[in-house]
């Protein structure tokens, strides 16, 4: 079993509710255990700054699939909550973005799948609710508890649980 860190994005459509099956989804079709959610905090955006805020989050998972079948898995899930590849731009508007943010220490350089996440630590909408669920985990030598003194987390907001 590996241990597994997603982030989870979206600023399109009810994203919320979004997360709450894509999370269902990945736990099914990916044979994973869920074993840590953050809270939704909403973020501002970021790269591309003139569209909405985002909603994001993290989840810890342990699963049996290896990190390509993993991410195939991903991505045939942002697909089903309306992600379009297709016609969307870089760092634009989208219903549901699942990041690979770390697979055990597995390390990989390759345009399709790099791990751990190669900007995960520039990210305060990454590091956020990585550090409420994993602040001392250590990817590649470093802890989110300790980046976010690094980076400013101005504007980024907790959004109270759902019932
Ligand atoms: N890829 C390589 N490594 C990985 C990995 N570890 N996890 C490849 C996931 N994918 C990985 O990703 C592009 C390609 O990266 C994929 O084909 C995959 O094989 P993508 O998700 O299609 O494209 P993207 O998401 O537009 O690009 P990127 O660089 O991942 O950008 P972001 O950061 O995910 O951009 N602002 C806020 N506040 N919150 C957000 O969630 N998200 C974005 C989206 C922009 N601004 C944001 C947010
Ligand atoms: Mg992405």
């Amino acid at each position: 079993m590996a241990s597994v860190l997603i982030a989870l994005g979206g600023n399109v459509g009810d994203v919320r509710q979004t997360f709450r099956k894509a999370i269902a989804n990945i736990c099914g079709m990916a044979q994973a255990e869920l074993l840590a959610r953050s809270s939704d905090y909403t973020t501002p955006p970021w790269g591309d700054e003139n569209q909405a805020r985002f909603i994001n989050a993290c989840i810890e998972i342990d699963t049996r699939l290896d990190p390509h079948a993993l991410l195939f898995t991903l991505h045939k899930i942002e697909t089903k909550f309306g992600r379009d590849r297709g016609t969307e731009k870089r760092w634009g508007p989208r219903t549901l973005d699942l990041d690979l943010i770390a697979y055990d220490d597995a390390v990989l350089d390759k345009p399709e799948l790099t791990l751990p996440h190669p900007r995960l630590f520039e990210r305060a909408f990454v590091l956020v609710p990585l550090a409420e669920i994993a602040p001392d985990r250590v990817i590649a030598g470093r802890t989110a508890a300790k980046e976010l003194a690094n980076i400013s987390t101005a504007g980024i907001e907790r959004l109270p649980d759902l019932h």
